[in-house]
C-alpha cells in the first residue's frame, strides 16, 4: 500500500512505497528520506516503519517528542490505514495517510499557514489553507490565480502549485478555460457573499481581511493591560482569549470580564452583531466637493425618519461609538437648537482623523477607513441586516492614487449598490443650466469623466483586466445637488406608491422615467460620462438626490432650510434590489 506524506511548510510532497521512512534534520548518516532543515526538528525525528502487518509512527526525539492526531506519542502508535493522520512537531504540520486527496485537505485544514490569493489588482486574505481549497472547488479560484503564503509573502505561486487540482473531474479546472472566462476573478463580490463562501468566517469591515470566527480576538478590561501592538499605547489590549465565565464572556489574564470583540488582524474592535448579520456596505464615489459628506448626512437621517414610517423598516445605530462621525455630521445639520445658524461640514482630506485612523499592520503605518453601522430590520424578516457606511475624500479617487486608496477601492469594490455622484456644478458645461436661488456656495470645476474612468480602471483590474468586463451589480449614478437643476429634472415624480403607513413601495416604473430624463439630460451636455457609467456596469440608474434642497451660502447652510430630495432611494433602492421591500410596476 502507497502512502502520502505531506507538508505545507516547508513543502513536503512524497508519495512513500518503501518502509521504513525517516523524518529528521540532518540529510547523510541518519539516512533520512525528508530532510527539514528546522531547529524544531531533531537529526532524527520520527520514522514511518511495517510491523506486523501494520504501519507505525515511531518517535525518535527525546526533546521534542511529536504530537499524533492530538496525543504526545514518546514511543509509537499503529496508524490507521483508512483515515489521514496530523502530526505536529512545534509549528510543523506534517500529515500522511493512504487517500491522496484526504491527506491534502488534512495538510491545508490543520496547517496554521494563511494565505492571500490575488483578484485582479486587489487581495483578499489572510485565508487558511481549507478556505483556499473551499475556493478552488467552489471555482472562485483557478489554477492560476496567484496565492502567496504569508509565511513567505515576497513569493507569489500559481495556485496549481499549492493546490491538487483533480484534471478528471468536471474540467472546471483546467487552464485554458480558467484564462479564457477567469469565472473567479468577477464572482466574489460582496462581503455577503464572500461570507457565503468562507462560511464560518466574516470579513472586517475596518481592515477587509477575512478571518475566521474562533480568531476572533477580546477587549481587555483590566487597567493593567493598557497598550496594544496593532493599536496603540492608549488602548486596552486585544488578546485571543483562553478562559470564560459562564455565559461565555472571555477573561482577560488580569480576570476582568470582557465584552468586546476585535478583529485578529487590524485590532478594531467590532460591534458583535456584525458578525452574524449581513453586511450591506454603502461607500459613496465622489469628486471634491461634490457632496458626498453632506449626502451622507442626510440620507441617514432621512433613514431613520422615513424608513420605519413609509416601508416598516426599522433603522438604528449599531455601535453608537463608531458612528459619532456620522451622528456629529446629522447633528449639524438636522439638530440644532438654533437652526437659522449657518453649519458647515468640513471638507474631508485623505487623512482625516474622523473617518479615518493609521494602525500598525506588519510593521508599516496603515491607514483604515471608519465606517459607522446602523442595524436594519423589516417587518417580516426577523433576520437584522447591518449598514455600514464609509465617508471618503474626493482625493482618494484621483488617477493614480489607487495604493493609497487600496481600502477605499476594496469598500467601493464590496458595496451592494455602487453609487457615483456627479456634480452638476463642477462641470463648466452645466453652468449656464444652473439655477442658484439665493445660495453662494460653488465647487470648482473638475473632471468628473476622468475620475470616472479612474473607478472604471479599478473595476476592470479588480475583474481581471477583460475589456469588456462589466460589474453585474447596479450603478446609482446619483446628479448631486439636483436642486440647482429643479427646472430641468423630474423631482417630483411618485417614486414611492402607498397610503397605508409601513406599506409603501418602491414604483420601479417611475423610477425608470426618472432614470431615463435624467440621463436623457446627462447625455445632452455631457455624453462621455453617461458612455462612462454604462462601460462600467451593466445595470445604471440615474437618480438626482439633493441632500439639502436648495443651494446653501458659500459659508455654510441654515438647518431651518434644509428640505432633502430622495437621500434614502439609495438605501431603498438597495433594500428593495433584495427583496427587503416591495416593489410595483416592473422589478430591478
Ligand atoms: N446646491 C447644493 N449644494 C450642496 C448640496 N449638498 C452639498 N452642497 C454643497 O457642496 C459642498 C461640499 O459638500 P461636501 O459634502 O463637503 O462634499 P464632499 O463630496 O464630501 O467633498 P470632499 O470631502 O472634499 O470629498 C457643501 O459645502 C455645500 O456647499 C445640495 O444638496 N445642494
Ligand atoms: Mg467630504
Ligand atoms: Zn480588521
Amino acid at each position: 500500500m502507497v502512502w502520502y506524506i505531506i507538508c505545507l511548510n516547508p513543502c513536503i510532497n512524497e508519495t512513500i512505497e518503501e518502509f521504513p521512512f525517516h523524518v529528521g534534520r540532518l540529510p547523510g548518516p541518519t539516512s533520512n528520506c525528508v530532510v527539514i532543515d528546522d531547529p524544531t526538528i531533531s537529526r532524527s525525528q520520527f520514522s514511518l516503519e511495517k510491523h506486523l502487518g501494520g504501519l507505525y509512527y515511531v518517535n525518535h526525539s527525546e526533546e521534542n517528542a511529536g504530537e499524533l492526531d492530538g496525543e504526545i506519542i514518546q514511543k509509537r502508535k499503529k496508524l490507521d490505514a483508512s483515515r489521514p493522520h496530523v502530526l505536529k512537531l512545534g509549528d510543523i504540520t506534517i500529515t500522511f495517510g493512504t487517500d491522496y486527496e484526504d491527506v491534502s485537505k488534512a495538510a491545508a485544514e490543520y496547517s496554521d499557514e494563511l494565505y492571500m490569493v490575488s483578484r485582479g489588482n486587489d487581495e483578499i486574505g489572510p485565508l487558511t489553507g481549507a478556505q483556499v481549497i473551499e475556493g478552488c472547488e467552489k471555482g472562485y479560484f483557478t489554477r492560476t490565480t496567484l496565492v502567496r503564503s504569508l509565511r513567505n509573502p515576497g513569493t507569489s505561486m500559481r495556485m496549481d502549485e499549492v493546490v491538487d487540482f483533480d484534471d478528471e473531474g468536471d474540467g472546471g479546472y483546467d487552464v485554458a478555460s480558467a484564462s479564457v472566462d477567469q469565472p473567479t476573478n468577477s464572482r466574489i463580490q460582496t462581503a455577503e457573499e464572500t461570507k457565503a463562501v468562507l462560511g464560518e468566517s466574516f470579513m472586517c469591515p475596518y481592515c477587509r481581511t477575512v478571518s475566521n470566527l474562533e480568531d476572533v480576538l477580546s477587549v481587555s478590561v483590566s487597567p493593567g493591560l493598557i497598550g496594544d501592538p496593532v493599536l496603540g499605547e492608549g488602548e486596552q489590549a486585544r488578546f485571543l482569549p483562553s478562559q470564560f465565565t459562564g455565559n461565555g464572556l472571555a477573561i482577560d489574564s488580569e480576570g476582568g470580564v470582557c465584552t468586546e470583540i476585535a478583529c485578529p488582524r487590524c485590532h478594531m474592535s467590532l460591534p458583535r452583531s456584525l458578525l452574524d448579520t449581513p453586511q450591506m456596505v454603502m461607500s459613496v464615489v465622489g469628486a471634491a466637493g461634490a457632496g458626498k459628506s453632506v449626502f451622507l448626512a442626510s440620507s441617514m437621517w432621512q433613514c431613520r425618519q422615513t424608513l420605519s414610517r413609509m416601508f416598516g423598516v426599522s433603522f438604528m445605530d449599531l455601535d453608537p461609538v463608531a458612528n459619532r462621525w456620522i451622528n456629529a455630521y446629522e447633528e449639524k445639520l438636522f439638530f440644532q437648537e438654533d437652526d437659522t445658524t449657518l453649519q458647515q461640514i468640513e471638507k474631508t482630506d485623505l487623512q482625516a482623523s474622523n473617518v479615518s485612523r493609521s494602525v500598525m499592520l506588519d510593521g508599516d503605518n496603515v491607514l483604515l477607513p471608519l465606517p459607522s453601522f446602523f442595524q436594519l430590520r423589516t417587518l417580516d424578516n426577523p433576520q437584522p441586516l447591518s449598514l455600514v457606511v464609509y465617508d471618503s475624500a474626493g482625493e482618494h479617487f484621483r488617477a493614480g492614487a489607487d495604493t493609497q486608496a487600496s481600502a477605499v477601492t476594496l469598500n467601493m469594490l464590496n458595496s451592494d449598490t455602487l453609487f457615483f455622484m456627479f456634480d452638476p456644478s463642477a462641470d463648466p458645461r452645466f453652468r449656464h443650466l444652473l439655477d442658484r436661488g439665493g445660495g453662494t456656495a460653488h465647487n470648482y470645476a473638475q473632471r468628473q469623466d476622468v475620475l470616472l474612468a479612474e473607478m472604471s480602471a479599478r473595476i476592470r483590474r479588480h475583474l481581471g483586466n477583460r475589456s469588456e468586463a462589466r460589474l453585474s451589480k447596479p450603478l446609482i449614478f446619483g446628479v448631486s445637488k439636483a436642486d440647482l437643476l429643479r427646472n430641468r429634472l423630474p423631482l417630483n415624480m411618485p417614486i414611492y406608491t402607498g397610503n397605508e403607513p409601513r406599506k409603501y413601495t418602491l414604483d420601479v416604473g417611475v423610477l425608470k422615467e426618472v432614470s431615463r430624463q435624467t440621463e436623457d439630460l446627462l447625455n445632452e451636455i455631457a455624453p462621455e460620462v453617461t458612455a462612462t457609467a454604462h462601460d462600467i456596469a451593466s445595470d445604471v440608474w440615474f437618480v438626482p438626490v439633493s441632500a439639502l434642497g436648495h443651494n446653501p451660502m458659500r459659508d455654510g447652510v441654515r438647518p431651518c432650510d434644509i428640505k432633502p430630495i430622495w437621500t434614502e432611494l439609495p438605501v431603498v433602492f438597495t433594500l428593495a434590489k433584495k427583496g427587503l421591500i416591495p416593489v410595483v410596476n416592473g422589478s430591478l
